[in-house]
């Protein structure tokens, strides 16, 4: 009995590894309609719960750009004062800091068209402090830029097939033992 006592433990411990990370979540901004014109991203917001240590992930064509701007250029689409501006094609943002982070196209009349997304983070931390750590620092977000866009399932779909896998091991290991 002592043995499997000790398998119990261990994949208690392992299972709390698969799963912790993956209580951050990747939002696809839009989902399929990515980040573009004639889309609200007030109720794409809305129901929605952002946390620090969550990302967005805009897709569009290289023909729009994603700023992060100050509350006042966001309700004024006043392009041209960006605090951060990336046009590859696939933005990362990290929400690094909890408060309102506004976003908008900074190609002009873009914003007025709808490309303005407002994202309250919350500071709830998604206990990422006990994953790596990532001695963050005290800056708003950093825009990183992924080649291949990441589906928002992503971070949900690999954590519980990682779970099965070492469920079904765990148990192997305390039959043998
Ligand atoms: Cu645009």
């Amino acid at each position: 009995m002592g043995s499997s006592n000790v398998a119990m433990v261990c994949l208690l411990l392992v299972l709390c590894m698969v799963f912790v990370p993956s209580l951050a979540t990747v939002y696809t901004v839009g989902d399929t309609s990515g980040w573009a014109t004639g889309v609200d991203y007030s109720s794409w917001t809305k129901g929605k719960t952002f946390k620090v240590g969550d990302s967005l992930v805009f897709n569009y064509p290289t023909s729009h750009t994603v700023d992060e701007v100050s509350s006042s250029d966001y309700n004024t689409c006043t392009v041209g004062n960006s605090i951060t501006t990336d046009n590859t094609g696939a933005t990362t943002v990290a929400l690094k800091t909890a408060g309102t982070h506004y976003f908008i196209c900074g190609v002009f009349g873009h914003c007025g068209n709808g490309m303005k997304l407002a994202v309250k983070v919350e500071s709830g931390s998604p206990s990422s402090s006990t994953d790596k750590p990532t001695t963050t620092t005290p800056s708003t977000t950093t825009t990183s830029t992924t080649k291949a866009p990441v589906d928002s399932s992503s971070s949900w779909s690999v954590s519980p097939f990682m779970a099965v896998v070492v469920t079904w091991v765990a148990l192997f290991v305390m039959v043998i033992s």
